[in-house]
């Protein structure tokens, strides 16, 4: 079984896998390291990564990127409308408030969910790796943006269910860069004292930042901090209304008003900063861009800067909040570390290297780091795979609190059930009296911590029925996860008759981390029972009614839309496979009729043939470009009964000949 880790992201994705002599990235097809997060629907096949990369300006409305923005998310939240704008496929609200993409598809509009094109595009990535490794590849790791919330975290794991794969943890990019850095550097071993390095991924729609502390065989995240809406795409975005501007003025064009010209300015203005990373000007010119008119400019790197200064000021924001809430001064950081492409620009470095009062550090792969994580971890996780051993602790970006029935669960401390910057994984358990079946909400406590338009309740259950036998209100605790994956799960919930009562009426949340042998909700222990000391436990049903999910039904639906799916793409390239061949039996045989076989066939066999294969040619470009399979293979067959006697007569022929020389050696 294979141990892989995927870095799935707005622009590219890379594959890691573990080997017992290290972290590999794999190749794909085109010897690429960085696949692109694309998917492609052509009339009638799908094309992923480079294929679909090389259709994106052809087919702007059919051809989807940056994903990760979408999913997970409501159609109408700012954040959301604000990337739709961007981008050149049609999208609509769903009776749910998700977001659906239109396309056209086998000559039809069809509608497909982010989770959907997410699961497609790793599926592709899932190929990429089977192909590669000659084994299939099922358990993962996968990395995720620190800030993503509970239904993001859960459609990602609904897409990879999709493409047949098994997250055994959705990963934080910073934690999976640190882990990558840690593991390696014997030398942090070394000090007594933790080790503190800040990670800044600058990629290409989001900045993402942490602290972590680094101690002999473990490392801790102390912050995570981002800006969501601030990567590499945002300084296209400023080139790119800079040059439409000037081409207003100087070609009286409009590019917003058409999508392929917005479409093939936008990737030129990032082929333009590109060129800026390593000279001072760039020029940029753009053939027939709209209006059958050809563009033709040029930009200085300074001029660049300038127009950026805005996005390059805000660069500061997260990273002052990630040291803040780390507790680690300036002085105490021995190293800032900068990945992601997004961080190539070389104002940014400059940028960055005066805020923190230091050269930054390039030691870690830019643009592998968080897949080579990943695929570490995979590999710490897996039960087939043994890696030495090393801690790693992540913190929880958000505060997540509850509330039940009659407001938010206040205990004494008013503590959050999981503050910001938890540990996680963690279990807390809950103690309510309730008297019957109540609800629990789960909530983001501070709400300028999520996206400000991002919906604040997390998910819900319901918990019961159940009765006490004194009928009274019951003691009942309540087992709360925030799990490996950074999502909030009940994982049981149990009524406790006590016969002691020395409860207090107050709601109260403790820590489960080391469970007690009297007052836990341990698993282990049996689910309900009587306790020596006379407690009696019984467990009561515990359902989420809403998470965001795929349900069940939806989900084995989905994966079968991607079976026919995947079923059709087969089909076209075997279609294509058949094409082929026959093209290419057509020039081979034209050539022998002319050579090897001139003299086995007949004149009015060589005429016949030369006819049927002009007409067959001709037909492959005109009415056959376009056939079934069938034809193409009931085609071949046909003038293959023309030629096949040639082809045994001319065999006979030679084998005679061989024959006879065989027969001369002898004598
Ligand atoms: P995200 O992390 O947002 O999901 P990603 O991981 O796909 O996206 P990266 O591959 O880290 O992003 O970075 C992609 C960004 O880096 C793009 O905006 C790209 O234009 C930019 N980039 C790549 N090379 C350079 C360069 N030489 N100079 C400037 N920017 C570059
Ligand atoms: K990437
Ligand atoms: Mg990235």
């Amino acid at each position: 079984m294979s141990v892989v880790g995927f870095d799935v992201g707005n622009e590219n994705c890379v594959i890691a896998v573990a080997k017992q002599r290290g972290i590999d990235v794999l190749l794909n097809d085109e010897s690429n390291r960085e696949n692109p997060a694309m998917v492609s629907f052509g009339e009638k096949q799908r094309f992923m990564g480079a294929a679909a990369a090389a259709s994106a300006t052809m087919h702007p409305k059919s051809t989807i990127s940056q994903l990760k923005r979408l999913i997970g998310r409501k159609f109408k939240e700012p954040d959301v409308q604000n990337d739709l704008r961007l981008f050149p496929f049609e999208t609509s609200e769903d009776s749910d408030g998700g977001i659906q993409i239109r396309l056209r598809y086998m000559g039809e509009m069809q509608s497909f969910t982010p989770v959907q094109l997410l699961g497609m595009l790793l599926s592709h990535l899932k190929q990429i790796a089977e192909k590669s490794l000659k084994t299939p590849v099922s358990d993962c790791v996968i990395g995720i943006p620190s800030y993503f919330t509970n239904s993001q975290r859960l459609a990602y794991l609904d897409a990879a269910a999709i493409a047949g794969l098994r997250p055994l943890r959705l990963m934080h990019d910073s934690t999976a860069t640190a882990l990558g850095y840690g593991i390696y550097k014997t030398d942090l071993a070394a000090n007594s004292s933790p080790t503190y390095i800040v990670f800044i991924d600058i990629g290409h729609c989001d900045t993402q930042v942490c602290v972590a502390s680094f101690e002999s065989g473990s490392m801790r995240v102390l912050s995570h901090a981002f800006d969501r809406n601030l990567g590499g795409r945002d300084f296209d975005e400023v080139l790119f209304n800079y040059f439409a501007v000037e081409f207003k003025e100087k070609y009286s064009i409009d590019v917003y008003t058409n999508t392929k010209a917005c479409v093939r300015l936008r990737a030129s203005c990032e082929k333009v900063k590109k060129v800026l990373s390593a000279n001072a000007e760039a020029p940029l010119n753009i053939e027939c861009l709209m209006e059958e008119k050809d563009v033709k400019s040029f930009i200085k790197r300074e001029q660049f800067e300038q127009l950026s200064s805005g996005l390059l000021e805000r660069l500061f924001v997260p990273c002052q909040k990630a040291l803040a809430d780390s507790g680690v001064s300036l002085d105490q950081i021995h190293s800032v570390e900068l990945v992601g492409s997004g961080s190539r620009i070389p104002a940014i470095s400059k940028m960055l290297s005066s805020l923190f009062k230091r050269e930054l550090g390039r030691t870690v792969n830019a643009s592998e780091c968080v897949a080579r994580g990943c695929a570490l971890q995979c590999a710490m996780l897996s039960p087939v795979f043994r890696v030495r051993d090393y801690e790693v602790q992540d913190s929880f970006p958000f505060s997540v609190g509850f509330s039940s029935d009659n407001g938010p669960i206040n205990t004494a401390s008013n503590e959050m059930l999981f503050p910001k910057g938890q540990v996680f994984p963690s279990v807390k358990v809950l103690t309510l009296r309730r008297e019957n079946t109540f609800h629990l909400e789960a909530f983001y406590a501070s709400h300028n911590e999520v996206a400000s338009d991002s919906p604040n309740r997390i998910t819900s259950f319901t918990i019961g029925p159940f009765q006490n036998s004194h009928g009274e209100a019951a003691r009942v605790k309540v087992r709360v996860q925030l799990n490996l994956h950074g999502i909030v799960t009940i994982d049981s919930a149990f009524l406790i008759e006590d016969h002691k009562e020395n409860m207090t009426s107050e709601d109260m949340i403790s820590e489960n981390n080391h469970p007690t042998k009297d007052d836990s909700l341990d698993p282990s222990s049996g689910s309900t029972g009587n306790d020596p000391k006379g407690i009696k436990r019984m467990e009561i049903p515990v359902a989420e009614t809403v998470s965001g999910a795929l349900t069940k039904d939806e989900l084995s639906e989905a994966k079968q839309r991607e079976n026919s799916l995947v079923e059709q793409d087969l089909k076209m390239e075997s279609t294509k496979d058949k094409k082929n061949a026959l093209e290419s039996y057509v020039y081979e045989m034209r050539d022998k009729m002319l050579n090897t076989y001139q003299n086995t066939a007949t004149e009015s066999e060589r005429e016949s043939i030369a006819k049927n294969l002009q007409e067959t040619e001709d037909w492959l470009y005109e009415d056959g470009d376009d056939e079934s399979e069938n034809a193409y293979i009931e085609k071949l067959n046909d003038i293959k009964k023309l030629i096949d006697p040639i082809e045994n007569r001319f065999k006979d022929g030679e084998e005679r000949a061989q024959a006879s020389k065989d027969l001369l050696k002898t004598i």
